[in-house]
């Protein structure tokens, strides 16, 4: 289901009580800077406060009920502020970073094409997930994690430093953020299509453990 952005008519707890996982999408709107204790936007600054607030909780409340989340871009900042990081505001005006953000020409294709390398730790989720130590992504974006969030891993960063994919390494549930549109040509990204394979078993293990219906938790061949 779409969850509109309502915040205050929610219940969170029982909201995420019903969900087997949250798929947190990207957007304009930048994730507004007091959730972080950072510096305040500019007036001209595209935000949405009915989405922070809706987010930021439901994410904390997914996390502590189990139900798996996973994010792209907008995505990776929520999941981080939501669990206690913080936010660059524009990375490409932050000294030794480059320019992340789409380019403003072309069309969709080359807008969402893949951007840049990412390097994955060794050993980590991703690494295994797509079998190498580098991978391109589309990474599209202006905000960045800048603090991790206490109980996080990076599970892989570009070439000029800045955290691309983090993971929930302190409880059982799967919770990761990418920085990329992983929902963007995924059948061709093998990073991307590991990590949504992988949010699918972590639903269907949320499906059984919520209703007993152990026959969905089996792993899919494909
Ligand atoms: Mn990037």
């Amino acid at each position: 289901m779409v969850i509109p952005a309502l915040a205050e008519d929610y219940n969170f707890v029982d909201l995420a009580s019903r969900l087997d996982g949250l798929m947190l999408t990207g957007g304009r709107a930048n994730v507004e800077p007091h959730h972080y204790n950072g510096p305040p936007f500019p007036e001209d600054e595209v935000r949405d406060p009915p989405r922070d607030n809706t987010v930021l909780p439901l994410v904390r409340e997914c996390v502590a009920q189990g139900v798996p989340v996973f994010g792209s871009c907008r995505g990776i900042q929520e999941i981080n502020v939501a669990m206690g990081g913080s936010l660059h505001y524009r990375v490409h005006e932050v000294d030794g970073f480059n320019d992340h953000r789409m380019p403003r020409e072309g069309d969709i294709e080359h807008k969402f094409g893949e951007r840049h390398l990412v390097v994955t730790l060794e050993d980590g989720l991703f690494h295994k997930l797509c079998g190498a130590r580098e991978i391109m992504v589309n990474s599209l974006h202006a905000q960045a994690v800048e603090t991790v969030a206490p109980g996080f891993e990076v599970e892989c960063v570009s070439l000029d430093g800045v955290t691309e994919g983090i993971r929930h390494t302190s409880s059982k549930a799967f919770c990761v953020g990418v920085q990329w549109h992983a929902e963007w040509r995924f059948e061709e990204n093998t990073l991307s299509l590991g990590l949504w394979r992988e949010f699918g078993d972590a639903c269907r293990e949320r499906v059984a453990a919520r209703t007993g219906m152990k026959s969905l938790s089996n792993k899919m061949d494909s």
